[in-house]
């Protein structure tokens, strides 16, 4: 595989950033975003030991001048929207990963901004002149190695990996708990078999890996520790759409056959919606009769959704405005302007 140069960034304490930018009487003070359990919290919060999971009532008793705002998820949303209009300016090659946080292949275009250090500076500015808030920015050799490094100086920082052997040396002595995939669980069943720093792993095989951990576990911890990810920056995935047609033999004549047809696409084409982990933000009918008359109706939603019910009703809606059932030929149903920015980020992690 060609030589990569990846970039993560990730805004820093997103909700309460942008809650703060709002609000500049906030500013310097500790806040936290959520009512009852907290989203996130500002990096004055966090000098307490507050952070997101935490319940607000335990948060105050670390931290008793503590400021809780409502979640107002719709303003995050258009936040999220911005920056990535910014971003895809740079270059196509971009995977958005939650609402705050992207990788970019830089591989062709770096040349232009001389270093990597330049680019992950330049893209940090162009971001507080944007939208007033600051983010961390990674570079690797690839995704994984991207995203350790946009952690690693929170906030408004940037750390470059530029090969296996600045990752193992940086890496070695830090906890496993650094490596994406290990989450509480997983840290706990290593703990028992005495691996806490990343390097404790090193002594075991891929094969003893796998027999202990499971197939994808094992070589997940197997790689990962030592900086190896070739998986791509998924850029084409994104505004691909996911649909089905089908072309009938014999002619549909009723608005019974076409919608039995039609419903039974909906669902198929639903399922693999969900399969592909996919969002969509436009859903188009199509209908088309023996003189290839074709007649398509769209409708696109505020935000890419996965909704069932969201994109049921709009599915009955559209076929409500089909006119005519004689000699049909095809009946298709597509979900497009597709995304993997998912409101499931509202949920917690582990
Ligand atoms: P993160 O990027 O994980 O956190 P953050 O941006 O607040 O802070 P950091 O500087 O460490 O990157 O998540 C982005 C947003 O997602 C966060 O602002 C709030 C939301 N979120 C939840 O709603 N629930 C959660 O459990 C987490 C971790 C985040
Ligand atoms: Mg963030």
């Amino acid at each position: 595989m060609k030589n990569r140069i990846i970039v993560h960034y990730d805004m820093d304490s997103f909700y309460a950033s942008v809650e703060i930018k709002r609000r500049p009487e906030l500013k310097g003070k500790p806040v936290v975003v959520g009512e009852g359990v907290i989203t996130t919290a500002s990096y004055e919060a966090r000098r307490f030991g507050v952070k997101s999971a935490m319940p607000v009532y335990e948060a105050r008793k670390l931290c008793p001048g503590l400021i809780s705002l409502p979640v107002n998820k719709e303003l995050y949303y258009e936040v999220s929207e911005t920056i990535q209009n910014l971003v895809k300016k740079i270059t196509k090659k971009v995977e958005f990963i939650a609402l705050d946080e992207g990788f970019i292949d830089v591989t062709e275009i770096i040349n232009n901004y001389v270093t990597k250090e330049k680019f992950g500076n330049l893209f940090k500015e162009r971001i507080r002149k944007l939208t007033g808030l600051t983010c961390s920015v990674g570079i690797g050799y690839n995704k994984l190695t991207a995203k350790i490094a946009s952690d690693i100086n929170k906030p408004f920082g940037i750390f470059i990996f530029n090969n296996e052997v600045e990752f193992i040396e940086y890496m070695g002595n830090k906890s496993i708990r650094l490596i994406p995939g290990v989450g509480n669980k997983l840290y706990e069943n290593l703990k028992k078999i005495s691996v806490e720093k990343v390097k404790d792993i090193y002594i075991f095989s891929h094969y003893e890996l796998v027999k202990k951990f499971g197939d994808s576990r094992g070589a997940m911890l197997y790689y990962f520790t030592r900086g190896i990810d070739d998986s791509e920056v998924e850029f084409e995935k994104k505004n691909h759409s996911i649909g089905h047609e089908n072309t009938y033999r014999y002619l549909l004549n009723s608005e019974e056959d076409v919608k039995r047809e039609m419903d039974e696409l909906f669902q198929r084409v639903y399922l693999r919606l969900l399969e592909e982990k996919q969002f969509s933000k436009t859903i188009t009918l199509k209908i088309k009769t023996d003189s290839k008359k074709t007649t398509t109706k769209s409708y696109t939603f505020e935000r890419p959704t996965s909704d069932k019910l969201v994109l049921s009703i709009a599915y009955e809606k559209l076929f409500e405005e089909i006119e005519n059932f004689n000699n049909i030929k095809l009946v298709g149903i597509s979900f497009g302007n597709l995304s993997k920015i998912y409101l499931e980020q509202l949920k917690f992690k582990d």
